[in-house]
């Protein structure tokens, strides 16, 4: 008879989890002790770099990815990044070790009540009931995290049960792609029919369903304006196509206004919609009308207005681009192309940006996180390739960096790009070791501004006044600190060194990063000034 450990190895063979990310402890080493030659083993120094690491490489490889992490303690601190995956729909089968079953009831050193503290941000959080139901119970959670709307488990493993004897287990076969109704699309399809400007939002979900061809064409067949959604995770349509009129404002009544000119907006793939700034106002303009196609029952339920369909996105934008007549009358006024931004010092981020656009492969992966220079960045970049593009999906810092490892990993004919802001690199900074000890030649490039633009910016459109404690975070040396993790790294100070730098980055296969001294940003607040009306917290 085999054990639960063997059984389990082979069962993640079977299901292709064959990547660990993780950080021991000694409830996980008696499941690591010996880990089969055809498994890799990614350590993390904190747990959310490890986790980090893994929504990186599960969203890069659109498969779901095995997490170890250690009993409630290393749970707590890879909270955020399970986080990330709930809100980003990245399948990850998280488990952790728990004390020895035989007497976790009197509470010894290192007992876990780690099911409860993820639960809200999980699929499923489970502690299997006996020993030999931990395969059967990682299989379930498997299988949950890829169906759509794909999503994080965990799976609480108490370290006795490894030795206890268990049953094989055979991999089953589990659909995953959910048709829209089609009677609900047909509805659509006359609204768009009898539509004179229509519009779409679109959304990360579009990549979940690998639908960017299918959303171009849909597009394109109905020239259509596309609108990103409001703080998009994901880039899911080439930045400089015709019909694309960029990203909308996280507010709703300034939302409103930039759809007003549409008589009907469908929503593909996002929320209706993620706001950020509370100005109150209507969803849309009263007489258009909203549909959404979502992949996710939880978006459906709380869209504030509109018919929402649920489904895969790629099915539906291919379903409507067959049943819904071509369109002609497009309003051809695309993004005008905006004149190159200067190279002064300090350097700007938007002229940071546009160097780096140049200099990128066509091919280049963003993963990013500079809250302050979020807007220079989506002016400047120009990306037009699925999977080009991440961030941070619900404001909640140490994604960027992590995240942007094992993207890397996942993509290793694809070069990594990190812009990241020097406060937010400092909450997983640690990935920067696990990028030079797996060879992931991503390139990170540190906005340094020495303090919180983003939260000075906050301030001000919200007059909350810049009479606030921690908003600077002078003397900190990132190059020192990448070198002392084994990592290339060089200071810009100049604008005319930058592009000499970059250029050098993409020339070496190691991963590298490039401190670039920046002018302190906070101007607007998510694309957001003044003249939306923002709420008054004084
Ligand atoms: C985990 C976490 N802690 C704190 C915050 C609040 N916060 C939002 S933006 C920001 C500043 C980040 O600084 P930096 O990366 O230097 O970017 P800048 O604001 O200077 O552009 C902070 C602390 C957060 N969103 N997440």
């Amino acid at each position: 008879m085999s054990t639960v450990r063997e059984v389990t190895y082979q069962l993640l063979r079977d299901l292709g989890m064959t990547v660990i990310f993780g950080n021991p402890g000694s409830t996980e080493l008696p499941f690591l002790r010996d880990m089969p030659a055809a498994f890799r083993y990614i350590l993390g120094l904190h747990e959310r770099s490890a986790a980090g690491m893994a929504l990186g490489y599960a969203m890069g490889t659109g498969k779901a990815t095995f997490v170890n992490l250690h009993s409630i303690a290393s749970a707590g601190n890879g909270l955020s990044a399970i986080e990330d995956a709930w809100y980003l729909h990245a399948p990850l089968v998280v488990t952790a070790g728990q004390q020895d079953r035989r007497h976790l009831l009197a509470e010894p050193f290192l007992a876990s009540r780690a099911i409860e503290t993820v639960r809200p941000y999980v699929k499923w959080a489970y502690e299997p009931v006996r020993a030999a139901d931990v395969p059967a119970a990682i299989a379930r959670g498997y299988y949950l995290a890829m169906q759509p709307p794909m999503g994080p488990v965990f799976i609480s493993i108490p370290m006795d049960d490894w030795i206890h004897e268990c049953e094989p287990l055979q991999v089953r076969a589990v659909t995953r792609t959910v048709l829209p109704d089609p009677t609900a699309l047909d509805d659509l399809v006359r609204a768009l029919d009898a539509s004179r400007h229509p519009a779409l939002v679109v959304g990360s979900q579009i990549e979940e369903d690998a639908g960017w061809h299918e959303l171009v064409a849909l597009a394109e067949h109905l020239n259509a304006d596309v609108y990103e959604e409001p703080i998009p995770p994901r880039w899911v349509f080439p930045r400089n196509h015709r019909l694309f009129r960029g990203g909308l404002l996280p507010a709703q009544q300034p939302l409103a206004e930039q759809l007003a000119a549409h008589d009907v907006v469908v929503v593909l793939g996002a929320h209706v919609f993620r706001y950020y700034a509370h100005v109150p106002g209507v969803t849309v303009k009263p007489g258009t009308k909203l549909f959404q196609i979502t992949n996710s029952p939880l978006d459906a339920a709380s869209a504030l207005a509109g018919s929402s369909v649920v489904g895969n996105l790629a099915t539906a934008a291919g379903y409507l681009h067959t049943h819904v007549k071509a369109k002609q009358n497009a309003d051809d006024s695309a993004l005008t192309a905006p004149i190159s931004p200067p190279p002064g010092n300090p350097i700007t981020p938007a002229y940071l940006f546009s160097v780096l656009n140049r200099v990128m492969p066509r091919n280049a992966v963003i993963a990013e996180e500079c809250p302050s220079a979020k807007g220079d960045l989506d002016r400047w970049l120009t990306t037009d390739q699925p999977g080009s593009f991440y961030s941070v999906p619900n404001g909640v810092l140490g994604f960027g960096l992590p995240a942007a490892v094992g993207l890397q990993m996942a993509h290793p004919e694809r070069r990594v790009v990190c812009p990241i802001g020097d406060g937010s690199i400092q909450y997983s900074i640690q990935a920067l070791w696990s990028a030079v000890q797996s060879q992931a030649p991503v390139i990170v490039i540190v906005l340094q501004n020495f303090d919180y633009s983003a939260l000075k910016g906050f301030c001000d459109f919200t007059e909350v006044g810049r009479n606030v404690p921690g908003m600077e975070i002078p003397g900190i040396d990132m190059v020192q600190i990448a070198q002392g993790y084994g990592m290339n790294a060089q200071a810009v100070d100049r604008a005319e060194e930058l592009e000499p730098a970059l250029r050098a980055a993409f020339d070496s296969d190691k991963p590298r990063l490039i401190n670039v001294s920046v002018a302190k940003g906070g101007q607007k607040c998510m694309g957001m000034d003044q003249s939306v009306n923002p709420p008054r917290y004084r």
